[in-house]
């Protein structure tokens, strides 16, 4: 019987994925979300072969108003309950000045990584006050720590993202309900990919001259701020490539 229950959102690729897999190993029943179903089901097989727990997918744009709510039903409908929501889904779009950066990539950004993360946040934290427990890690970014050139709506989402942990974490508090932030330097994923919308060499410039963190380290602190005692919580956690001193100051002649 699996311990414990776990939704991660944006669970095909990247944190996320990585994460799922982390959480399966130490017996952690899974709820993941993202848009893309195919991967969906790659990792629910994967992690059926691997660790054989429990995984529910759900295929979603959290843009959706009723993403949150398609996600409690889901809990309500199979008598389950969330011990940990981990708001990961998130992106950049563009990296351009903002007087010629494109008005429908604010639109994207501002409604995957602040809208999305409310929707299933108020819908998550509802189930978590009624049953009386409950962990929520948002994961904001360096880019919510100190902004960088063209960096602009991007920057301010995951700014937004820091205030909101902190609001939660005071909204929730009364409920005994932990509310975290884990905040990553440069992590290689699709996430440069998807800024620089499919230019592979733009993406891979991101990484190159300097070892960037891994979707696994990002996981491995997950777990760790998952699994402190119940009296402790992990409010902020940034956690940097070592050879990464601010969003803006790589050591790009770095052997590690
Ligand atoms: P990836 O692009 O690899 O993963 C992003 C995930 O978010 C995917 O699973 C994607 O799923 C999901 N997602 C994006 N838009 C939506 C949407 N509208 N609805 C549902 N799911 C969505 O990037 P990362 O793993 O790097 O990013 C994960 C988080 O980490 C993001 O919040 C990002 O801002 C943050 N971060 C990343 C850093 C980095 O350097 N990589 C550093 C700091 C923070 P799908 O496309 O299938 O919908
Ligand atoms: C992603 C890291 O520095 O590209 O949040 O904004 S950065």
């Amino acid at each position: 019987m699996p311990t414990k229950t776990a939704i991660i959102t944006g669970a095909t690729s990247g944190i996320g994925r990585a994460a799922a897999l982390k959480f399966a190993a130490n017996d952690w029943q899974l709820v993941v979300t993202g848009r893309r179903a195919e991967k969906l089901q790659s990792l629910q097989n994967e992690i059926k072969d691997k660790y054989n727990v429990p995984v529910l997918t759900l295929a979603q744009d959290i843009r959706l108003h009723e993403s949150g709510d398609q996600l409690k039903k889901l809990f309500l409908e199979k008598l389950i309950k969330p011990d940990l929501l981990i708001n990961n889904a998130g992106l950049a779009v563009g990296l351009s000045p903002l007087h010629e950066s494109e008005t429908a990539d604010w639109e994207r950004m501002i409604d995957t990584n602040i809208k999305g993360l409310l929707y299933v946040s108020k819908s998550i934290s509802s189930l978590m006050v009624e049953q009386g427990f409950g962990h929520i890690i948002n994961i904001g970014s360096i880019a919510g720590k100190e902004a960088y050139p063209g960096g602009n709506v991007y920057c301010a989402t995951k700014h937004a993202v820091d205030g909101l942990t902190n609001a939660m974490r005071m909204d929730l508090l009364p409920y005994g309900i932990r509310v975290s932030l884990v905040a990553p330097g440069a992590v290689e994923t699709e996430f440069s990919l998807v800024r620089f919308k499919g230019d592979q060499q733009k993406a891979k410039n991101v990484y190159k001259g300097y070892k960037p963190l891994t979707a696994e380290d990002i996981a491995d602190a997950l777990w760790y701020v998952a699994n402190v005692p119940a009296h402790v919580n992990i409010n902020d956690l940034l956690i940097m490539p070592t050879a990464q001193a601010s969003a803006m100051l790589f050591n790009k002649q770095s052997s590690i």
